[in-house]
């Protein structure tokens, strides 16, 4: 599958190096020199691609994660590694330890959310523990057995807290939540973020990608480090962050996630015999989500859309969120072909310009795209696999296929970068980004 640089069983071997190099013991880095932590997406993109290699560590991988959930239900974004330095903001700036009454006793956390993948991850452990025999077969369910509450208490607080209008859609107090954290999807959300006296900060990113274009610009960390200002006011309370937050959007393609993860967990529910109450609540989530992504859609094309509460104001972009619907299902026949020729069209992955087949952060055609601006224009590998995984799931074998393909040729160079150039397929951001090479070891195995 490689067109140049590793076979595919080199890459496999490389990546499971990598992923091995990247383990602090009982977490995997996001990444060794950008990302010395645990982010809570990237740890199930992690397990997803250490279930094939050793399921008994793709569930312990997932356990630390949990182990960090806030007493609300809240899976937090950053589970912050003992005694390592070198992310900012770390745990004294969220000092969540502190401020927040939901924070977990042991082990430090940012005080936000990110994207509820993980159910797809739990699927993919019980998927591989089947191959095995009974030992490692009791592994993955009595982790079942012992998290399923916690799992069931996660998509309960993203059902209720972050939908206090009753929407079906999840609503975000800032755009690291979306881990699409500089999308031009959130610019004019943030127009509205007026930092006021800031606590002197020094970013460390940059000093890791010294190139500033690919990472976002001061102005824009500005409004971040405000916004955890205005978080550590409200003292990380749901209820404050509802009405205080500047910065409030309904993320279609988070919402979209969340979806899907409920049918996910639902039917891990179901055949594992889990209680029938969690199992309801579960499908009417799924339902319920999938109807307020839908919502947002435009009729004829099926393009997704979020929405900015305070403004008030839809937020259309051609950006990664449009094909929202494509994730959870649920538009008409003629909406979804619209939206699959548009995905396929020359907008995104058929623009005659790419290197590879594969969706962009942000469309070519966009007049915000930015080839090599973080979440402005690169292609993000985990997402082509993310949009596989669905497209599989969905029963479309075929474009499963092709992200596949084209994704394992874009990784053959064998940097596992964060990101890529969509026009030359050069590595950006960080290299030896943990959740590229378990997409990579997903795809392989
Ligand atoms: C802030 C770890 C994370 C990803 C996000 C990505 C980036 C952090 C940053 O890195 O965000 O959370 O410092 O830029 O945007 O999706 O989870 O890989």
């Amino acid at each position: 599958m490689a067109d140049r640089g590793f076979t595919p069983t080199q890459l496999a071997a490389r990546a499971a190096y990598l992923l091995r190099g990247n383990d602090l013991g009982t977490m995997t880095s996001a990444a060794p020199r950008l990302y010395p932590h645990m982010w809570s997406w990237d740890a199930a993109f992690v397990s997803v691609g250490l279930a094939p290699l050793s399921v008994e560590r793709a569930v312990v991988e997932l356990d630390t994660l949990l182990s960090a959930q806030w007493t609300n239900g809240m899976i937090p974004h950053i589970v912050f590694a003992n005694g390592v330095d070198g992310y900012f903001p770390g745990p004294s700036r969220w000092n969540c330890r502190e401020l927040a009454a939901h924070a977990p006793i042991g082990p430090d956390t940012s005080g936000i959310t990110q994207p509820p993948v993980h159910a797809i991850a739990l699927q993919r452990i019980l998927d591989h523990s089947r191959r095995h025999g009974r030992t490692t077969r009791a592994v993955a369910e009595e982790f079942l057995d012992r998290r399923w509450p916690d799992l069931v208490r996660w998509h309960r607080w993203l059902a209720h807290a972050r939908d206090p209008k009753e929407t079906g859609r999840i609503t975000l107090y800032h755009g690291w939540e979306s881990g699409m954290d500089n999308s031009p999807r959130w610019d004019r959300a943030y127009a509205n973020v007026i930092p006021g006296e800031l606590p002197p900060y020094q970013r460390a990113d940059t000093d890791v990608v010294t190139d500033p274009s690919q990472r976002p610009s001061n102005g824009e960390y500005d409004r971040y480090l405000w916004l955890l200002e205005e978080m550590r006011t409200a003292r990380y309370d749901d209820y404050q962050l509802a009405s205080t937050m500047s910065f409030a959007v309904e993320d279609v393609f988070v919402s979209a996630i969340f979806s899907l993860a409920c049918e996910v967990l639902a039917n891990i529910g179901e055949e594992h015999s889990m209680p029938n109450a969690d199992v309801r609540d579960l499908h009417a989530w799924g339902e319920k989500f999938r109807k307020g992504v839908v919502a947002t859609t435009d009729p004829r094309s099926g393009a997704a859309r979020d929405f900015d509460t305070r403004a008030d104001r839809w937020i259309s972009t051609e950006t990664l969120a449009m094909f929202a619907p494509l994730l959870c299902g649920g538009l008409s026949r003629d909406a979804e072909r619209s939206l699959l020729r548009i995905f396929e069209g020359p907008r995104f992955c058929g623009h005659p310009d790419l290197r590879y087949a594969l969706p962009p952060s942000t469309s070519p055609v966009s007049k915000y795209f930015r080839p090599r601006e973080y979440w402005r224009g690169p292609v993000w590998p985990v997402m082509s696999w993310l949009f596989s995984w669905a497209f599989a799931r969905r029963g479309w074998a075929e474009r499963a296929l092709i992200l596949k393909a084209e994704g394992l040729r874009q990784a053959s160079d064998g940097s596992f970068a964060e990101y890529y150039e969509p026009f030359t397929g050069a590595p950006l951001g960080s290299m030896q980004q943990s959740w590229t090479a378990a997409s990579v070891l997903d795809w392989l195995g």
